[in-house]
């Protein structure tokens, strides 16, 4: 078949469907107002309103103007990668290149990885932030709007030049209708481009294809307006704070955003260079990348230096709405908000140090490969804070099953296994095995397909009613959350399992016994394609239709104390336009700041935990000791009677790099008892459950012997192995009983203290 054709008529049967929408929505709001007769005037009104419409939305510099061409623009991008990603997906039903050639398959797959990772979501991550980042910080606008709009408008001529080679194709397939081949020659011979989104030299460089040298334009002038933009960011962040924000207690998104932008500043220009350096290699004779040049590993050097960061400039705005979202639908306040921030500047720092993972199979110096390594695995560290934090949050709170929490938890599981599928590919070995195989289609979606376009379609939700006034089609929207969710596991959890068989990617051909593995993914496929087109339908309809919002909460924060600042520039709005009354609301929930809200927090300050745990250590420690020498009685007893060995002791010692001497065990046991687990405990005890301190002390010490039972393992059988994991236990429970209760003791002693002073003054 034809790639052009289809893929034109494709996009053009969304465009007329979009259209078709528009225009019976507008039938719809004339038939109200007078009737439906169509007369000259109102057809000359009409005319008239698309008219100073288009005026408007092409001059504009307000933020949120903005902001909506921005998501606007991304998403077009979106449904345009979308489409080639289904037609790479139905290549793949059958085993042989049946549906394409294999040039046409190679075409899709680089544009596909471009068009979304270039067009779609940087853009539409722009576009949230400016609609809403300058709410949340209380800004009037962006810095510099017009540069805003600079920024925005290089986008379209950006996207055109990257993927003229289709546009120009579909135009040869009319042209040849009408002309002789000769005289369109132009037209019949320039391509989509065919070199993987990598674009490596050497293939880039020798490829005749002039759309090679056009997306390279265009790709740089996509770099110089993401550039901008953030330029834009850092400047509204830093300078346009309102009063009252600030660093400590500005919200995550605006954070992300900033670390985001300040990625972008160390990223992009060096891709610029890159790619005028391939430019110049493909157009004025230069060597950059060839072999008597730098060589093709300059090129992949260059392109991941800015590759790598790219992944996190495209994960930190997900993660950062992740973080916005999440604690409203669960009615608790975001956890460990200062680790959350450090934990983006230590990704932010540490993604400029990892970019050689990408070339393990390469040539590169294995002792430099080993330090990228390090970095790689020591990366996963703040993104499992992340998550930790995010679980945490959830943990005890009233859950919200609304569309943007659902999206959230599925974006937080999808994280999950792409993360961590990602930790093993940070080992070299492990990736020589991978590195050409499907899973590592399937490690990268997870994440690009999981919380990166989950998030962005939870943040539509979320702030629908204060972007439109309108309200959306609430099941269908939970409806098409579960069916994205579902697709999205279905397609690459697939993708992974038979890239761990070896299922070399990239390829339009493959052998038949994998026929199955490869059509449940397409299934998938076509389920997020299908939950796609409900989203969009669902956005637009409500649009024009959707009932109207008539509350100034309609998300009921007030009730949970997170009528955040966007939301407060909404309720003035309304109160002033449409003389509204703010909403109240009918209850207040507890659950805002459960009994175990750490001592000391005040709104908006940091570092709760970390406070906690400083000033309570002391206390905890002595009662740390108490529940150890009460441990030390259950276990010695396990010794006396025979299922307890003590040479485990040794054996923990050896574990930690000491001699295997029983006696170095013991200090360790003394230390874990007395110094570890207290501290820990006061750091997550607030959040374990059990609303007394003794209980909450049972649930810690239960989960903290598995690790124990584990780790003093000496081979018991049958009942002395029933006998060791019954004193593990029990012995752990006095263990935490007497830690819990001493700290409660000593804590409410010098409480007494404390207002006895307080008193005498
Ligand atoms: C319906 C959703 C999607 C499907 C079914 C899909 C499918 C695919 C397939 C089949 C490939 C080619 C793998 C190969 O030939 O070895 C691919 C590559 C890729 N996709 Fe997607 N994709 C989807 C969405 C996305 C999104 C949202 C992004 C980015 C945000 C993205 C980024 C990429 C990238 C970067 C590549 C790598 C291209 C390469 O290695 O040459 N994809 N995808
Ligand atoms: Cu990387």
């Amino acid at each position: 078949m034809n790639r052009a054709v289809v893929e034109g008529t494709a996009l053009g049967l969304l465009a007329v469907s979009v259209l078709a929408l528009w225009v019976r929505s507008r039938w719809h709001a004339r038939l109200e107002s007078d009737g439906g007769t169509i007369t000259r005037e109102g057809l000359q009104y009409e005319v008239d309103r698309v008219g100073s419409e288009l005026y408007r939305w092409l001059t504009t510099t307000n933020h949120r103007d903005i902001g909506l061409l921005y998501i606007a623009f991304g998403t077009v991008a979106g449904l345009w990668g979308g489409v080639d990603a289904m037609m790479l997906r139905t290549e793949l039903l059958t085993p042989p290149a049946d549906i394409w050639t294999p040039e046409t398959y190679n075409a899709l797959f680089t544009t596909h990885g471009l068009t979304m990772l270039i067009f779609f979501v940087l853009p539409v991550f722009y576009g949230i932030g400016n609609y809403v980042l300058p709410l949340l910080i209380g800004a009037d606008d962006m810095a510099f709007p017009r540069v805003n709009a600079v920024g925005f408008w290089m986008l379209p001529p950006a996207l055109l030049m990257a993927r003229m080679g289709l546009l120009v194709q579909v135009g040869g397939q009319i042209l040849s209708l009408f002309f002789p081949p000769e005289a369109i020659e132009f037209f019949l011979t320039v391509r989509e481009v065919s070199v993987g989104w990598t674009l490596y030299a050497p293939l880039s460089v020798q490829q005749p294809n002039p759309q090679i040298d056009l997306l390279l334009l265009g790709l740089h002038l996509s770099g110089i307006a993401t550039t901008v933009g953030a330029i834009n960011f850092i400047a509204t962040i830093v300078y346009e704070r309102e009063e009252g924000v600030t660093w400590a207690n500005m919200d995550i998104f605006s954070w992300n955003m900033l670390v985001t932008s300040g990625l972008v500043l160390f990223a992009f220009p060096l891709l610029g260079s890159a790619l005028v350096m391939l430019l110049l290699d493909r157009n004025l004779g230069t060597t950059f990348f060839a072999t008597e040049g730098g060589g093709p590993i300059l090129w992949q050097h260059l392109f991941w230096f800015w590759g790598h960061p790219e992944v996190y400039i495209l994960f930190l705005p997900a993660a950062g709405l992740m973080s916005t979202i999440l604690p409203k639908f669960v009615g608790r306040k975001l956890f460990g908000y200062q680790f959350i921030v450090y934990s983006t500047l230590g990704l932010g720092v540490l993604s400029f140090g990892v970019w050689a993972h990408h070339m393990f199979t390469t040539s590169v110096d294995p002792r430099l490969k080993a330090s990228f390594m390090a970095i790689s695995i020591a990366i996963a560290v703040p993104s499992a804070i992340k998550v930790f934090n995010w679980i945490t949050t959830i943990w005890d709170g009233d859950i919200r099953l609304t569309a943007p929490f659902i999206l959230c938890a599925g974006g937080i599981s999808t994280f999950i296994i792409g993360g961590v599928t990602g930790v093993f590919l940070a080992v070299i070995p492990v990736d020589i095995l991978y590195h050409g195989t499907y899973y590592v289609v399937g490690h990268f979606h997870l994440i690009v397909v999981g919380i990166i376009p989950f998030l962005m379609i939870a943040a539509s939700y979320y702030w629908y009613p204060l972007i439109t006034g309108r309200w959306y089609d609430t099941r269908l929207a939970r409806f098409q959350a579960v069916l994205l969710i579902f697709g999205s596991f279905v397609t690459f959890v697939t993708l992974t399992v038979i890239g761990g068989l070896g299922f070399p990617r990239r390829q339009a051909v493959y052998p038949p016994e994998l026929q199955f593995g490869q059509q449940i993914a397409t299934i998938g496929a076509y389920v997020i394609g299908l939950s796609a087109l409900l989203w969009l339908y669902n956005m637009l309809v409500s649009y024009w239709q959707g009932d109207v919002v008539k509350t100034t909460d309609p998300w009921d924060l007030k009730a949970t104390n997170q009528f955040t600042r966007e939301w407060r520039w909404f309720e003035q709005r309304l109160v002033e336009k449409y003389d509204i009354e703010p909403t109240e609301p009918t209850s207040t929930r507890r659950s805002y700041a459960p009994e175990g809200e750490p001592k000391g927090f005040t709104e908006g300050s940091v570092g709760n935990v970390a406070q906690t745990v400083t000033r309570n250590a002391g206390l905890a420690a002595i009662g740390g000791f108490v529940g150890t020498v009460l441990m030390a009685g259950g276990l010695g007893t396990a010794w006396l009677v025979g299922v307890l060995d003590p040479a485990s002791f040794g054996e923990i010692a050896e574990i930690v790099g000491l001699p295997a001497r029983p006696l170095f065990g013991v200090v360790l046991f003394l230390v874990g008892g007395t110094v570890t687990w207290p501290l820990l405990f006061l750091a997550f005890s607030e959040y374990l459950p059990g609303r007394l301190l003794f209980e909450t002390g049972l649930v810690f010490a239960t989960v903290i012997s598995t690790g124990f039972a584990v780790a003093f393992y000496t081979g018991q059988q049958g009942l002395a192995l029933v006998g060791y994991l019954g004193f593990v236990l029990v012995a752990h429970w006095a263990y935490g009983l007497g830690l819990s209760v001493t700290y409660q003791y000593l804590e409410s002693r010098r409480q007494a203290r404390f207002w006895g002073v307080e008193s005498d003054d």
